[in-house]
């Protein structure tokens, strides 16, 4: 009797040539010996016990308990016992807390991206907390006053799993999640002059984090975004040590959601919640930005790594499963679509790889001016691009399975409702593109963008390495330039109507001359010819239009 073997995962770190390959070139030689048995556990891990951990944690999804047996409101959100261990495996790893430990100065956000990409598909989405527990130090590091920071800041970035605390992030409301300028939440001081917040919060990931940054008006303040401020709630009230929840925080259900069934989401009722200003109660919106900026580059690793987990189980099918006499492996078409699915984990694995080298100079005051400008707009692009690949990405890797990518048992649908939130959460792909144009106007940031792109460029040009063309991607940037310089004489409407458009081709270049820049490098120092010709088809596929590229790649698919 025939039965298929099931695709099996090898140590994620080890079998994953692309992440060693940018390691090997981002990191100095000494980081990488440093990092690399962290690396080598995290990927044994990620193959063998945290996925397993994930397993359990999507079987046994977040139980809200409103009341105890005694009628008392408590509303307590019961995760699995496999949820707490993945956020302890995440605590110990330092995942959060690697960029501000200062151990590798601004090679941190490349390490921190290596185990995030090993660590990521392994957790049922518990990257999810530890993104906005990270931007969330960076916000409260950046604005909050000393004692708020010096409270709250060590508990964030702590690596014991028992005081390690996650941050929740609380913007979104009936009125809009786009448009956070019609938030509703009030905040008010009371007799004691503690600020407390009444509103509802419609969508709060991660809500069994215990403390949460929050948007609302000050009573009193002007409509839109201009009069929002910033605050830090609690799980428990520092002043008296009583837990909010079931009180001055309602629950008012958890969501019932396509995907992340883990990761507990709910809408809240906030009744007087007490909360403590970040950085005095103006600027909110500006001071949360700053978060969706660190959370926006980890949605876009986690995209990746997604798509990189995705090509790893479908390799291994293709190997183990015959079809028509032969290894799906060796069957040209099955092979040229595993190929293509590897070029696009690639292109987003060196995006979301850009954005998190230039925000470690950043972070380390090594980033110059063109360079800051050049993230603002990176940031957004990146985000759209590898999320919205990430879904089709996804279900392409479900294709690849036949009939057992589409039953629930197989593991594999859980890749494409995952993948679904991530052009959504953290600003869907229309709401991003008019953030270049606002990025643009305020601080020319996307000008500054392809300014950096186009050195990008030059560097392979003046490189010595031979076979890594870049006349496609120069087209594509003389465009982008163009279109760029007509924007302050187009007509408003217009313009709108054609920015997604444009980011997303603005996405394809950047990633069409990192994967450029890659290979020049690979050429000169290794030449094995794998990267240049991922460069190729990528830039063939879709800077040209069409793909008349080789139809599969050495190595690529492996
Ligand atoms: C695995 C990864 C997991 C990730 C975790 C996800 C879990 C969390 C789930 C969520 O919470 S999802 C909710 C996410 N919500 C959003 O992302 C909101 C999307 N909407 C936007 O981003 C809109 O563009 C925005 C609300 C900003 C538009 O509002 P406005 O009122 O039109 O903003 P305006 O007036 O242009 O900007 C206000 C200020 O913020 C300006 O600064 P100033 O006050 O100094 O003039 C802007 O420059 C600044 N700003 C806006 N976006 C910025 C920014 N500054 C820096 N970076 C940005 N991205």
């Amino acid at each position: 009797m025939f039965f298929q073997e099931p695709p099996s995962l090898r140590n994620t770190y080890r079998s994953d040539v692309v992440l060693g390959e940018y390691l090997e070139r981002l990191l100095p030689p000494d980081v990488r010996g440093q990092v690399e048995p962290e690396l080598d556990r995290m990927g044994e891990a990620a193959a063998g016990e945290l996925a397993l951990l994930a397993e359990q944690a999507e079987a046994a999804p977040p139980r809200l308990v409103q009341y105890d047996p005694w009628g008392r409101r408590i509303d307590r959100i019961e995760v699995s016992p496999a949820w707490t261990q993945l956020h302890a495996a995440q605590a110990r790893a330092g995942l959060s807390a690697l960029p501000y430990e200062d151990r590798h100065g601004r090679h941190d956000r490349i390490v921190q991206h290596a185990l995030l990409h090993l660590y990521g598909p392994s957790s049922a989405v518990y990257t999810c907390p530890v993104a906005m527990t990270d931007a969330a130090v960076r916000v409260l590091l950046d604005h909050a006053p000393p004692e708020l920071r010096d409270r709250v800041v060590p508990r964030l970035t702590s690596r014991d799993p028992g005081r390690a605390w996650t941050c929740g992030q609380w913007m979104t409301e009936r009125e809009g999640g786009s448009d956070v300028g019609r938030t509703a939440t009030v905040a008010r001081r009371d007799e004691a002059g503690r600020w407390r917040l009444d509103g509802v919060k419609w969508f709060t990931s991660a809500t069994t984090a215990d403390c949460a940054l929050a948007l609302a008006r000050p009573e009193g303040a002007p409509a839109g975004s201009r009069g929002l401020g910033l605050f830090l709630v609690e799980r428990v009230d520092p002043g008296s040590g009583r837990p909010q929840l079931g009180s001055t925080v309602l629950v008012n259900r958890l969501k019932d959601k396509l995907g992340t069934r883990a990761l507990p989401t709910a809408e809240l009722t906030l009744v007087g919640a007490l909360a403590t200003p970040v950085g005095g109660v103006d600027g909110g919106l500006r001071k949360i930005a700053g978060m969706l900026n660190v959370t926006r580059l980890h949605n876009a690793l986690s995209a990746a790594a997604g798509m990189r987990r995705g090509v790893e189980l479908a390799t291994a099918y293709a190997r183990a499963r015959d079809a028509f006499g032969r290894p799906l492996l060796d069957l040209p078409l099955h092979k040229a679509t595993l190929t293509d699915l590897a070029v696009e984990a690639e292109a987003a694995f060196a995006l979301a790889s850009r954005g998190m080298e230039l925000l470690g100079r950043l972070e380390h005051g090594e980033a110059g001016q063109l360079e800051r400008r050049a993230l603002r707009a990176l940031v957004p692009t990146v985000k759209l691009l590898t999320a919205k690949d990430a879904v089709a990405h996804a279900s392409e890797v479900v294709e690849a399975f036949g009939g057992a990518g589409y039953v629930e048992d197989s593991g594999i649908p859980r890749l494409l409702r995952d993948a679904q939130v991530l052009p959504i959460w953290e600003g869907t792909t229309n709401v991003l593109s008019l953030d270049l144009l606002r990025a643009e106007s305020r601080e020319g940031a996307v000008t500054a963008l392809l300014e950096d792109l186009a050195g990008l460029l030059a560097a392979v040009r003046a490189s010595p390495a031979a076979g890594v063309d870049v006349g496609l991607v120069e087209t594509s940037h003389a465009d982008l330039l163009r279109q760029v310089r007509a924007w302050p004489d187009a007509d408003g409407e217009e313009l709108q109507a054609r920015l997604r458009e444009f980011a997303l081709r603005l996405g394809r270049t950047y990633a069409a001359a990192l994967l450029a820049q890659h290979a020049a490098h690979r050429r000169l120092h290794r030449d094995d010819g794998r990267a240049a010709q991922v460069a190729r088809r990528h830039a063939d596929r879709w800077l040209r239009g069409t793909a008349p590229a080789p139809a599969s790649l050495t190595g690529a698919g492996r």
